[in-house]
């Protein structure tokens, strides 16, 4: 198969009206701190038991249609044996794989950050072609301040997102593009508004400047909400401005936007996403969601480390994509926490 057609495929495969995507590639560093939040000691073995308990629930492809994997995963199994992205790709979920690694300041822009990873990409990308994945991640994280980003962090991000998914591409392998915003702060909902029009304007800049295919890509960004000591905006505030931003910088080329949660709550973020499709008859784009938090925090406090505890852990976890999969439609309304 060309790699155009490879891409094709797994675009074909990805954009689906009901499902989306869960972002299960957590590092280390992240997943020992959502561990111990539910007081779980981070060893290997606890990261590999509660991801293939995940990966294992009846019914997930139904709702789920990719899996975002961190590298330790992709090499794992579980307890019968099956590599975990087998696990994933018998259901249905296309397995995926993290390729950035980690950030940290960037120099000359007191605030910014930047992410790391660029060199011998191609290398591992074809590992984990190998191994199973058919798309790819990288998550550049802009904070918010009256002064950040500055001119430099937007472009120098931009531009690392853009290399990133060049050489993805040439390998046949989709980018899922990840701009976050960060929502810690006390920032107002317009400032929101504001960074994430300069920051999606960046970004697209960059993908053109790259030779990009829009087509085959996807798009991973925040949700516009005010900062999170700010207050809330309700579902419709969220979805008007975001779509408002999303319009004016996102090309009608890009298939799907799947959002990040970013720090919501599992419900907030199921209702923003509901708001979102509720005016979908005015996008070009599937608006989606490849949330980590926001469909895995109650099933992680179900579990708790209790290996009894797998039903009821793997039953929290199907409910949240279950219910996402309604606020794909705009069938989702906040009376079915309840019920389902
Ligand atoms: C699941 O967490 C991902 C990796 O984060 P680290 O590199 O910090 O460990 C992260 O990129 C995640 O995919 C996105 O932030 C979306 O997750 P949320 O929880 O924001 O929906």
């Amino acid at each position: 198969m060309s790699t155009d057609a490879e891409l094709q495929q797994t675009i074909a495969d990805m954009i689906d009206a009901e499902r989306g995507i869960l972002a299960a590639d957590e590092s280390t560093g992240t997943m020992t701190k959502r561990l111990e939040a539910v007081g779980v000691e981070s060893t290997e073995e606890n990261r590999r038991w509660y991801r293939s308990m995940l990966l294992s629930t009846p019914e997930l492809g139904k709702y789920i249609c990719g899996v975002i994997f961190y590298e330790e995963t992709l090499g794992q199994r579980d307890d019968r044996g099956t590599l975990l992205s087998e696990l994933a790709a018998s259901q249905g979920v296309i397995p995926g794989i993290k390729v950035d690694q980690g950030k940290g300041p960037l120099p000359g822009a007191p605030g910014d950050m930047i992410t790391y990873g660029l060199d011998g990409l191609g290398d591992r990308l074809a590992r984990y072609k190998s191994q199973g994945a058919r798309f790819a991640k990288w998550r550049e994280v802009y904070p918010i301040s009256d002064h950040n980003p500055t001119l430099l962090g937007l472009t120098a991000n931009a531009e690392m997102l853009a290399r990133y998914a060049a050489v993805c591409q040439d390998m046949g392998i989709v980018p899922i593009v990840e701009p976050e915003v960060l929502i810690d702060g006390s920032h107002s909902m317009d400032r929101a508004a504001e960074v994430n029009e300069q920051v999606w304007h960046a970004v697209f800049h960059a993908l053109h400047r790259h030779g990009v295919a829009l087509e085959h890509m996807i798009l991973k960004p925040s949700m516009v909400t005010p900062g999170k000591e700010a207050g809330k905006a309700s579902p419709d505030d969220v979805a008007d401005r975001t779509l408002q931003v999303l319009r004016r910088t996102v090309p009608a080329a890009v298939p799907s936007i799947n959002f990040l949660s970013g720090g919501q709550t599992p419900e907030e973020a199921t209702a923003n996403l509901n708001a979102l499709n509720s005016r979908r008859d005015r996008t070009p784009w599937q608006l989606s969601m490849s949330f980590g938090r926001a469909l895995q925090e109650p099933a992680m406090s179900a579990w708790a480390g209790n290996p009894q505890r797998r039903e009821q852990a793997q039953q929290a976890f199907l409910k949240r994509a279950r219910l996402n999969s309604l606020a794909r439609r705009g069938a989702y309304s906040d009376d079915q926490e309840m019920t389902a």
